[in-house]
């Protein structure tokens, strides 16, 4: 086969890949990394020095293409389907960039500093982080919170890279620093991207490995994210 996508099932940033892989039924090897196994880690540092997930390799082209956005934009170039992912429109096209960039800094990043301090040594925790990043994820629900006033998705009636960048980081964010009380429009886009049948495959392969994300609360399919509505 010519794709393989080097991923985690339980990682935020690989869900964005996969649901664009989900969206236009493209098939690909799947290589799952663990980077706590020697192996496996090593395996993946051959094929990205970096070893940040998700990576595409396309042997057909000859290509290793790390970042989760620049592998929904490569799937979309070369391996297009009926999901366009940016809009051809150039206004629209940056405008999708822009909250693809605004999902992966303002809620995934502050999401997964949260997450991962969890993971840090005795001693070594960061508490003055933590809290600035629950400030900024609830700076980001206020904005998010504004824009969805009447969208479906994130660019309006079409879903795009955007809504790819949206569902993981809104779907981890939820679980570590809830929204669907005091966010109304959010939570009914949250369920809608949950309902999606890419994100909904996505999260049914995750749920296997909820165990073990490294919080008290685990992430939940069936949540008030999957039940709101628009
Ligand atoms: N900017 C990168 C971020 C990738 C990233 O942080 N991936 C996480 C998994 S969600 C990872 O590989 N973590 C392993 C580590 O940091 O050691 C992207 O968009 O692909």
């Amino acid at each position: 086969m010519s794709l393989m996508l080097y991923f985690h099932p339980l990682a935020s940033f690989c869900h964005k890949a996969l649901i664009a892989f989900y969206e236009n039924g493209i098939p690909f090897e799947p290589v799952i990394v663990d980077l706590l196994d020697e192996t496996s880690s090593a395996a993946f540092r051959a094929v990205w020095p970096m070893a940040k997930m998700p990576v595409l390799r396309d042997d057909a082209r000859d290509r290793t293409v790390a970042e989760s956005t620049i592998i929904v934009e490569y799937l979309e170039e070369y391996y297009p389907g009926a999901t366009r992912f940016l809009p051809a429109d150039p206004d629209r096209a940056w405008h999708t960039r822009m909250w693809d960039r605004f999902y992966d800094h303002y809620v995934q990043e502050p999401m997964q500093k949260i997450v991962t301090d969890r993971l840090r040594p005795a001693g070594k925790y960061d508490l003055y982080g933590v809290e600035q990043a629950r400030a900024q994820l609830h700076e980001a629900y206020e904005v998010l919170e504004q824009e969805m006033a009447a969208k479906r998705w994130m660019m309006g009636d079409a879903f795009t890279l955007a809504d790819c960048a949206a569902a993981p980081a809104l779907f981890y964010a939820n679980t570590v620093v809830p929204f669907a009380e005091t966010h109304r429009r959010l939570t009914a886009y949250l369920g809608r991207l949950m309902a999606r049948p890419s994100f909904a495959r996505v999260l049914e392969e995750a749920q296997p490995y909820f165990c073990l994300f490294p919080m008290e609360k685990k992430p939940q399919i069936a949540g008030p994210g999957a039940t709101a509505s628009a």
